[in-house]
């Protein structure tokens, strides 16, 4: 069945949850301030040839001073939500034992001041600042059982107040990134099973989070995870190059998302990684596929699929030289992915509500007479948005779009080389500037169509 023909306004639903997004360590600085404990982050920025110039967050925006004028960027943005992240070190200095009460205060004043500008706070309990106390880190099968003791806690401190949590933000960054390619904390290049291991341990994090949140919250409680899995477009808009994105969106990420939806790891990826399989106890596949109440998506860059005649039934095709990018090297632009990576994913495991945790660009922000025309940043946003809309519009369960980012921020081993922001901010004096699509956004919500 083709889709209706689009016409008139690309209105979005009523109630359609508009917001931004954005991290503890990419934005608190204050690392050593009231008890934080060391994490994984704070030893890798400062370890020489990790982070481009150097570059650390140890003070980044200073956000942990400043939340209150960053909460006013988002009122004036008109969003109905923000989503924030925990730093988990503020609360269990050492990644488990005795609470630090001074950063369970932080985060409950964040929050009240969110409420109180109308705002909806999604709280996520790990955006990759892992403490660093905890012995062999993600290696370590302990480090995921510390993480739903630390998840439930919070969920007991907050729940009163926030409705919605997310476990882990990216199983392939805080995984792969860090552990297979040694580009992200803690910076190791380890072999195929130990790999396999980590990962195994991410989903298990997730999947124990959700239970200890469960146990810990209200009822009524929305519990998700944000998740960039590789989503993959049909190259032609075909039947048969639709199901092979379909295969291919499930096997890719057999590994994470689908582990998590199905509660099992595919045949295909068992038997991909043979004798690398990781060790798994008894009742983990369970506890990750414990059920959800939402799904949400980090959505970036595409992947390109087609029809083919191998055992896999589909063939990834690769990024080319004159692929369109942003910023960012692996910033690739192909609007279509956000409709594919919505529709591949409702059809696959029909979640009974879906969001967009993140998308959005770096982009070359130059300022000019103390503005800053971001007309690359509104190209690019306004494409993914339409595509976002063709979901909403064929009725899949799409109920809300986080920007990525209220501000320019600490963007991991990037450092401060490359801006993501809606707001500009100056590194030096700390001074937020809204660019030109923070004026296009605040326009795109108040009519709850795309301008
Ligand atoms: C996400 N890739 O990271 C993160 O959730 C954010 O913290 C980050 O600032 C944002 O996207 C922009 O980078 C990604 O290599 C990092 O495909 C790398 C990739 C994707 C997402």
């Amino acid at each position: 069945t083709r889709p209706k023909p689009r016409v008139g306004p690309l209105s979005f639903p009523d109630g359609f949850v508009w917001g931004c997004a954005t991290a503890s360590y990419q934005i608190e600085g204050a690392v050593k301030e009231d008890g934080r404990g060391e994490t994984n982050w704070d030893v890798f920025s400062h370890t020489p040839g990790c982070v481009a110039n150097g570059d650390t967050g140890d003070t980044a925006c200073d956000s942990y001073h400043r939340y209150g004028e960053d909460i006013a960027l988002l009122k004036q943005l008109g969003v109905k939500a923000y989503r924030l992240s925990i730093a988990w070190s503020r609360i269990f200095p050492e990644g488990r034992g005795t609470p630090n009460a001074k950063g369970v205060d932080y985060y409950n004043r964040v929050i009240d001041a969110l409420l109180a500008a109308g705002i909806t706070p999604y709280v996520t309990t790990f955006h990759w600042d892992l403490p660093q106390a905890l012995p062999g880190g993600w290696q370590s099968r302990d480090t995921a059982l510390a993480f739903a003791d630390y998840a439930g806690f919070i969920a007991g401190k907050l729940s009163d107040r926030v409705t919605h949590f997310i476990t882990v933000n990216e199983l392939r960054c805080f995984t792969d990134l860090g552990h297979q390619d040694g580009k992200h904390a803690p910076g190791l290049r380890l072999d195929a099973r130990s790999v396999n291991q980590v990962r195994h341990h991410g989903v298990l994090a997730h999947g124990l989070g959700v239970q200890a949140i469960r146990a810990h919250a209200r009822s009524g409680t929305q519990i998700g995870i944000a998740d960039n899995s590789n989503f993959y477009v049909p190259v032609i808009e075909t039947p048969e190059h639709i199901a092979a994105a379909k295969v291919a969106v499930r096997e890719e990420n057999a590994m994470f998302l689908t582990a998590i939806m199905e509660g099992r790891y595919t045949e295909r990826y068992l038997t991909s990684i043979g004798a690398d399989a990781p060790k798994i106890a008894s009742g983990d596949m369970a506890a990750i596929g414990s059920p959800l109440d939402f799904v949400a998506l980090n959505v970036y860059a595409p992947n390109y699929v087609k029809a083919s005649a191998s055992p896999a039934g589909y063939e990834v095709l690769p990024h080319l030289k004159s692929s369109p990018r942003m910023a960012s090297p692996w910033l690739y632009v192909g609007p279509e992915v956000a409709y594919w990576a919505v529709r591949t994913v409702s059809e696959l495991w029909k979640p009974k509500a879906l969001y967009i945790s993140e998308n959005g660009t770096s982009a070359d922000d130059p300022v000019v007479n103390g503005h800053v025309d971001d007309a690359d940043r509104i190209m690019y946003l306004r494409n993914y948005l339409t595509e976002f809309q063709r979901a909403t519009e064929e009725g899949y369960p799409l109920k809300g779009y986080f920007l990525w980012s209220l501000m320019d921020n600490f963007e991991w081993a990037d450092g401060y080389t490359l801006r993501f922001g809606l707001h500009h901010v100056d590194f030096v004096t700390q001074k937020r500037t809204p660019k030109l699509s923070a004026a296009w956004y605040r326009e795109l919500i108040r009519r709850n169509t795309l301008v």
